[in-house]
């Protein structure tokens, strides 16, 4: 049993949506294109399962955020999908590539061939048990990467008011869900290794101002200690999360987010990997020329940065996949993908937008006691990264193209004395 495809996305998330967007937008003929989807459900925006999907009242459920709504364009509907004649195989897991043979071997049992093969699986949630830790699959203990898992934290969250829940981890997912969790009334602590939260990205500065105004909603921070084991009730539920420092806290419910592993496995040994995803080009392609790799799996040339990374966030998974589509369709127009990272984040009523990489000294700059401040990064005398809170339209905007300027930086203490003038002049 087989179908044959042109064109074939596998994986049904953010990238798989906007790659679609931009095959239809480059004419693809019907019945060329299919999108492979181990979830049910056509692609959506990720990023609203941590946001608008937690919220008490109205929440976001879909339809309304399939992509493209995310960056304000058409939504794509699984309607949208059949106008366009792209074959939509959700609730499909793949479970082997050949690479060789231009085949996947769907769980179901079918054969998938494909001319061209996009790898857009994304990534996957770490479990406790790769730290050594059992009790992931307690009924009160929650992780968050897609549908599924937001649809159940969700329902527990619904049967924990006024209660109280542990936040395992003090990256993205433990910063937004504990801000959701709060906002449905439920007591939180935050629990992570690090002496700050966001420690990937945030400086001590930058973190202690959001931890204060996490303090003055009611969470509590156990920094610097990690999760031992659980205790739990004759139901099966957690009710004790047993911390290395020895705290005891008691629990109604876990939300875990301590990082993810792009989804590779089924091309390891078949296709060159770095930095823990495929290895792509400037085009997006792989080192199998059929084979191209877009979002969270894919680890691409960052030409502003001279090197090649992997990012973990929506806005490149949008570009990278339109980026190969072009290169697709028109290889002789497209160049190569010459990307300015960007990361956000929105939790209460705070919203920060971050461009270009946080590496080299730090200048802050701004009101720490108000509402507007930010950071610049500054390596071998020029500006490479640059952090704005409760920035407008008009001044990320400024933050983000001074970045890729990249201005030279004589004096630090005068940039720091300009502020965003810095960045208005650049
Ligand atoms: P994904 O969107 O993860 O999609 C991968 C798809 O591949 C999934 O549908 C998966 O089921 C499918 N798949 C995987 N393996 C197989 C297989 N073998 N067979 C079939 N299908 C398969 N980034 C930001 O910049 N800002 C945010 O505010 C933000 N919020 C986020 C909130 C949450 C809760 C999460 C989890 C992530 C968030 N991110 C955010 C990150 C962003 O969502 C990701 O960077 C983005 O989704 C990556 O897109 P992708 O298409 O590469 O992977
Ligand atoms: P992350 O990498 O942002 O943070 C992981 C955190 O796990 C670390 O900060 C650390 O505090 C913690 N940690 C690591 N090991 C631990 C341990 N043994 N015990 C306790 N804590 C431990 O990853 P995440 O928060 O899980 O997010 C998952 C993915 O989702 C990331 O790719 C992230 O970029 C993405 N995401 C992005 C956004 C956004 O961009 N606004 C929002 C949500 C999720
Ligand atoms: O980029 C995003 C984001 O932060 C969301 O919440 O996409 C979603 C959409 O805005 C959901 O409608």
């Amino acid at each position: 049993m087989g179908r044959a495809f042109v064109y074939v996305i596998l994986g049904g998330g953010v990238a798989a949506g906007y790659a679609a967007q931009e095959f239809v937008k480059r004419s693809v003929s019907r019945g060329e294109l299919c999108i492979i989807s181990e979830e049910t459900v056509a692609p959506y925006e990720r990023p609203a399962l941590s946001k608008g999907f937690l919220l008490p009242e109205a929440p976001a459920r879909l339809p309304s955020f399939h992509c493209c709504v995310g960056s304000n364009e058409e939504r794509l509907t699984p309607k949208w999908y059949k106008e366009h004649g792209i074959e939509l195989i959700l609730g499909t897991r793949v479970k082997s590539a050949d690479v060789r043979r231009k085949t996947l071997l769907t769980v179901t049992g079918e054969t998938i061939s494909y001319k061209i093969l996009i790898i857009a699986t994304g990534a996957r949630a770490l479990k406790l048990e790769e730290f050594g830790v059992t009790g992931s699959d307690a009924e009160n203990v929650c992780y968050l990467r897609d549908l599924a898992d937001a649809t159940r934290l969700a329902n527990v969250m619904q049967s924990c008011k006024d209660a109280n829940a542990i936040v395992i981890g003090g990256g993205y997912i433990g910063m937004e869900c504990a801000a959701s969790l709060v906002i449905n009334k439920i007591n939180v602590t935050m629990v992570f290794p690090e002496a700050h939260c966001m420690g990937r990205l945030f400086t001590p500065k930058i973190a202690s101002y959001y931890e204060e105004f996490y303090k003055s909603k009611g969470v509590k921070f156990v920094k610097g200690t990690v999760l031992t084991s659980f205790d739990l009730n004759s139901d099966g539920k957690v009710t004790t999360v047993n911390l290395k420092d020895g705290n005891k806290l008691p629990a109604d419910m876990v939300v875990i987010g301590i990082g993810i592993r792009p989804n590779t496995s089924l091309f390891e040994g078949q296709l060159t990997l770095e930095k823990g995803g495929i290895k792509v080009n400037g085009k997006m392609q792989s080192s199998n020329t059929s084979i191209y790799a877009v979002g969270d799996v894919a680890a691409f040339p960052v030409k502003i940065i001279g090197e090649t990374r992997r990012l973990e966030h929506v806005d490149s998974a949008r570009k990278s996949a339109k980026h190969a589509v072009a290169a697709i369709m028109e290889p002789e127009k497209t160049g190569e993908f010459d990307y300015l990272p960007f990361f956000y984040s929105r939790v209460f009523t705070l919203s920060w937008q971050f461009y270009g990489d946080n590496v080299g000294e730090v200048v802050h700059f701004g009101d720490f006691s108000g509402k507007t401040f930010g950071a610049y990064w500054i390596n071998k005398g020029h500006l490479v990264g640059s952090f704005l809170e409760g920035g407008t339209k008009e001044e990320y905007e400024v933050i983000a193209k001074a970045t890729r300027l990249k201005p030279a930086v004589e004096d630090l203490g005068e940039v720091e004395r300009q502020g965003l003038g810095f960045a208005l002049t650049a």
